[in-house]
């Protein structure tokens, strides 16, 4: 047992059990999404991986310990309160500060790798933005934590050709779940090809079997387009504009995701937030049914 960990006791049973865990990513609760849609897409996801038979574990860090899995209150902090970004080059000293913070998807990674979660369920990845040597954590992490991550693809507002080059170079798989093309976030589909396509959840829970019996130590990433989405050149406009916008305001590092993500709900008049929202609990269905699938495997093995 970590010693920085705090568990539920629905997750830490579920865990000593074998029962499927989905891990879920708080940065989308403290910084992704404007209050009061971040607790209820918060609460949304959770029951998706529920009704699928799965059991949810929201990441985060309150008052310094690593929570995996909250509870209500727990959740209701992460949306009200105003608190940290937690990527790795901030989490060791944030935590000896005793502070709180939303993980991102390369902290919630780690953290949930290292609980012995195998199935971790988020929006969109960090990757690499078009201001340059602003590179995510996410890739790196991605690139040395062996989980399965289930997304809706890249931001719309990373430079996505160069995030898909720069994951075939770390060597991590990617996986269109059941698209040939890589999602855009917002957009079910993009330009850009991807590397190889599943069309169930017994097919990639069988690919992550064979990573690791392989002993790949990269994460496999699965891409999941979002099914209501919003039209690839429509998205593009509100990007630049985005993008405009924090060049005049000077916007850089941590702040500029979640300032991004800001300036796109109010150029598309909250509708960029819809489908932000839908698409989480679209990821954590799928990554629920991941998890199913994974025990199943296991257990007729
Ligand atoms: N996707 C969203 N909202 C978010 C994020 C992703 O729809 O808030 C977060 C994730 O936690 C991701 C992080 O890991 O943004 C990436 O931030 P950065 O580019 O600073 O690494
Ligand atoms: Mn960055």
């Amino acid at each position: 047992m970590n010693p920085h960990f705090d568990y539920t006791s629905e997750v830490r049973s579920a865990l000593e059990t074998g029962l499927p865990v989905v891990a879920l990513e708080s940065t989308v609760i403290s910084h992704g999404l404007p209050f009061p849609q971040n607790l209820e897409t918060a609460l949304g996801m959770e029951s998706e991986i529920r009704n699928v038979g799965a059991i949810p574990a929201t990441i985060a860090v309150l008052d310094g310990r690593v929570q995996i899995g909250c509870n209500q209150a727990q959740l209701e902090r992460l949306a009200h309160e105003q608190l940290e970004k937690l990527s790795l080059w901030n989490l060791p000293a944030l935590i000896a500060l005793e502070k709180s913070g939303g993980t991102t998807v390369a902290t919630t990674a780690h953290l949930a790798h290292l609980a012995g979660i195998e199935v971790f369920a988020t929006g969109g990845i960090g990757g690499v933005h078009f201001d340059a040597f602003d590179e995510s954590a996410d890739l790196p992490a991605l690139a040395r934590t062996p989980i399965i991550v289930v997304c809706a693809g890249a931001k719309s507002i990373l430079n996505l050709h160069a995030t898909i080059e720069r994951l075939e170079t770390l060597g991590v798989p990617v996986i269109g779940y059941g698209t040939d093309s890589l999602p855009a976030f917002h957009t079910p589909t993009s330009p850009h090809p991807i590397a190889a396509r599943l069309d169930t959840p017994l097919e990639v829970a069988k690919a992550q079997r064979a990573a690791r019996t392989l002993e790949l130590r990269q994460a496999i990433l699965v891409t999941n387009p979002v099914v209501d989405g919003i039209p690839f050149q429509r998205v593009q406009m509100w990007v630049e504009a985005a993008n405009h916008e924090a060049r005049k305001a000077g916007v850089s590092g941590k702040h500029l995701t979640p300032f991004l993500l800001g300036q796109l709900n109010s150029l598309s008049g909250g509708e960029s937030v819809r489908v932000n929202a839908a698409l989480l609990r679209g990821n954590a269905k799928l990554g629920g049914a991941i998890a199913v699938a994974l025990t199943q495997l296991s257990r007729s093995s």
